[in-house]
């Protein structure tokens, strides 16, 4: 019997998105589903903690806005760290605003962010024109966007009709609509029992995975790689669980924790095309 699920190496050869394509080469490539999510303040310890998960990942994923000492040589390092070690990059921005404001977030001010990250995401809260205003940036850079159809949050509001939503926007938008940050498969969001929704291949990268605590003190609510893998997710986004919750960064530790959860990810991948 074949498996519910497709492999990644298939979905990279039918992808229509050139954005989608290249997450979903470098995940083959790498054998790796993991994204790191790089949260932390301090310049040194950003480009230190990115050298090392570099070869375990197919993607790091940055705030730049809570980086003290930002300036643009760390877009420049960050760049070249991509390059030696095969991962994108995704800016975790958030955009939120109108059509008109979030192009110009996206691609002005300090950051820039169009120029360098491979891949955004936005809250589809303003409606369809947050993706015509960000499109009008990053479409013709080959960027890719995802839209928050659900959070990892307790009591988060994205859900329900406000989720059905947001999969129909990305419907109207695949030329630059790849997945979503959701906690499970959106293929057949709002459709019928009978359709299977088939035709949609959206990628989901899924927020709120620990092998080791189920939660934190400010909402954050954990499932392990293989539960969110069962649940149709295709990328596991991971930041504390390995650089670590300390005020300063054991590097050992993070090299360490990111083969760990890496491994874990591939393994409950493969577990999943038995299924
Ligand atoms: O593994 P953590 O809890 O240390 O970090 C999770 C990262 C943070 C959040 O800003 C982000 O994932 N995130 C997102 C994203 C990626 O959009 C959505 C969400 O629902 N939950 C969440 O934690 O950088």
């Amino acid at each position: 019997m074949s498996s519910k699920f497709v492999s990644y190496e298939e979905r990279a050869k039918r992808h229509p998105s050139s954005a989608a394509r290249s997450l979903l080469e470098t995940i083959v490539r790498k054998r790796s589903n993991l994204c790191v999510s790089v949260d932390v303040t301090a310049k040194a310890d950003f480009l230190d903690i990115i050298d090392v998960v570099g070869p375990y990942v197919c993607l790091v994923k940055t705030h730049v806005d809570i980086i003290e000492d930002f300036d643009s040589s760390l877009i420049a390092t960050l760049q070249e760290l991509s390059k030696k070690h095969d991962f994108l990059i995704f800016e975790d921005r958030k955009f939120a605003d109108i059509g008109n404001t979030v192009a110009l977030q996206y691609s002005s001010g300090v950051h820039k962010i169009a120029s360098w990250s491979h891949i955004t995401n936005a809250h589809p809260v303003p409606g369809p024109s947050i993706i015509t205003g960000l499109a009008s940036v990053g479409k013709p850079l080959g960027r890719g966007l995802l839209l928050l159809a659900e959070m990892s949050t307790k009591g988060s509001l994205a859900k329900g009709v406000y989720t059905e939503e947001a999969v129909q926007m990305a419907r109207a938008h695949r030329d630059f609509v790849i997945g979503f940050i959701a906690q499970r498969s959106m293929n057949a969001v709002g459709k019928s029992s009978t359709d299977t929704g088939d035709e949609d291949d959206f990628l989901v990268l899924t927020p709120g995975v620990g092998l080791d605590v189920k939660g934190d003190a400010m909402g954050q609510q954990y499932r392990t790689p293989e539960e969110v893998l069962n649940d149709g997710s295709d990328v596991i986004i991971v930041g504390r669980g390995i650089y670590g919750k300390g005020p300063t960064v054991d590097i050992q530790s993070v090299q360490v924790q990111a083969e760990r959860y890496r491994a874990a990810g591939w393994s409950a991948y493969e577990k999943r095309l038995q299924l």
